[in-house]
């Protein structure tokens, strides 16, 4: 097939399972075109059945908001025009499932049909999709996907419960390279940046108000008190950077902490890493973690959204009630204290990630497509 798939090219989730997902249908066999406005983060090798389209958007003096739907739409429907597209899928609904009703609109009166699929991921139904100066435009685009994904159980009933949706949403969990993700030797990383043969703690995410890292930093810095000597590698970036560390300062814990930046190599980090904090305040399902347990690292998590189902308490981590610092820290502390707990939920970890590995996955996403452009094509075969 002819696959055309849209995303956002930052350090996110969606971005992430978007890219992997095109390159996992490479291998594949399939001809795999990326629209974004710039180059997706992980989309770091060449294939010669890759293709990327950036979408610019001209500016022009009388816009204070260039118009980047317009254009993504006007870029889909060229590539129809130009490349034989035989499906689109767009991941976030915002604004990406309207770019594509509004190109299967211009295509329909070119007498052009191809299927769009749409995949919810979060805060497109969680936050921004929920926004009333959103909600309609977001419910009807959805409505007019001709197929609909949502990354886990509770984000599908989400969805049903904010918006009124006419379609079935079917349910394709976030995946795992899990021969890239996994514990490799890194020895000499851990000894560089922990001397002393500190317990490594790490936080991985976009640094937005919704994943709560204040609350990593305050729950590192209980288990320094608690004696574990311990090092907190924060990785990733984004606007509350500035917040986390005044929350370091203030706690003054600034010199057992390392902020990274945006990694390439995060499995790299993993290896040496002991334990996973993830205290969101919203997680559909929780891509970020599921890539820690699948380089065998145990994960203390908030008890929201798909964070219960992909982190089992007692078993591959713990869940703990939002905001519960006091919680999160007795467990990580008494994780980090027991070689024998951590060696079993480091190894629970890993296997419960084996569950999400890519080709399973990716797998589903194509008999999912192969399904939707049947009843598109039987519902009326002469188009
Ligand atoms: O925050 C978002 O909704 C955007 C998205 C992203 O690009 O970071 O994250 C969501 O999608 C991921 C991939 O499907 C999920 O693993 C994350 O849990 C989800 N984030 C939230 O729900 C906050």
């Amino acid at each position: 097939m002819n696959i055309a798939i849209v995303g956002y090219p930052t350090y996110g989730g969606s971005g992430v399972v978007a890219t992997e997902l095109g390159k996992g249908l490479a291998h594949r066999g399939h001809n795999v075109h990326f629209l974004s406005y710039a180059l997706p983060q992980r989309l770091d090798s060449i294939e010669a059945n890759i293709s990327f389209h950036e979408v610019s958007v001209n500016v022009y003096p009388l816009f204070q908001y260039p118009p980047y739907d317009l254009a993504l739409a006007s870029y889909m429907v060229n590539l129809v025009e130009h490349s034989d597209i035989d499906i689109f899928h767009v991941h976030y609904a915002v604004p990406h499932a309207t770019s594509a009703f509004l190109a299967k609109q211009i295509l329909g009166e070119k007498g052009k049909r191809v299927p769009i699929i749409t995949t919810l991921h979060g805060t497109d139904i969680t936050i921004v999709g929920s926004d009333p100066n959103y909600t309609p435009v977001v419910e009807f685009s959805i409505n007019q996907s001709s197929g609909v994904t949502a990354v886990s159980d509770y984000l599908k009933e989400e969805t049903y419960k904010r918006f009124n949706i006419n379609k079935h949403i079917e349910v394709i969990p976030n995946f795992v390279d899990i021969d890239r993700f996994r514990k490799s030797d890194k020895e000499h990383f851990r000894k560089a940046l922990c001397p002393e043969d500190e317990k490594i703690v790490v936080h991985v995410s976009n640094f937005r108000k919704v994943k709560r890292v204040t609350d990593v930093v305050e729950t590192f810095s209980r288990i320094l008190d608690s004696g574990v000597n311990a090092k907190l590698l924060l990785v990733g970036d984004g606007p509350e950077r500035q917040n986390v560390e005044a929350k370091c300062r203030e706690l003054g814990v600034c010199s057992d902490c390392r902020f990274l930046g945006k990694q390439e190599k995060v499995e790299e980090i993993l290896s040496i890493s002991d334990l996973f904090l993830m205290p969101s305040g919203s997680e559909t399902f929780g891509l970020a973690a599921l890539e820690a347990m699948s380089c065998s690292v145990p994960v203390v998590s908030s008890n929201i959204g798909g964070l219960p189902y992909l982190n089992i308490h007692g078993e591959t981590g713990y869940v703990c009630e939002l905001g519960d610092i006091e919680a999160m820290s007795n467990h990580s502390i008494a994780l980090l204290k027991d070689e024998e707990l951590h060696e079993k939920l480091s190894a629970n970890a890993r296997k419960r990630a084996e569950n999400f590995e890519q080709s399973k996955i990716v797998e589903q996403y194509e008999k999912f497509y192969e399904t939707i452009r049947d009843q598109m094509f039987e519902a009326s075969p002469d188009s």
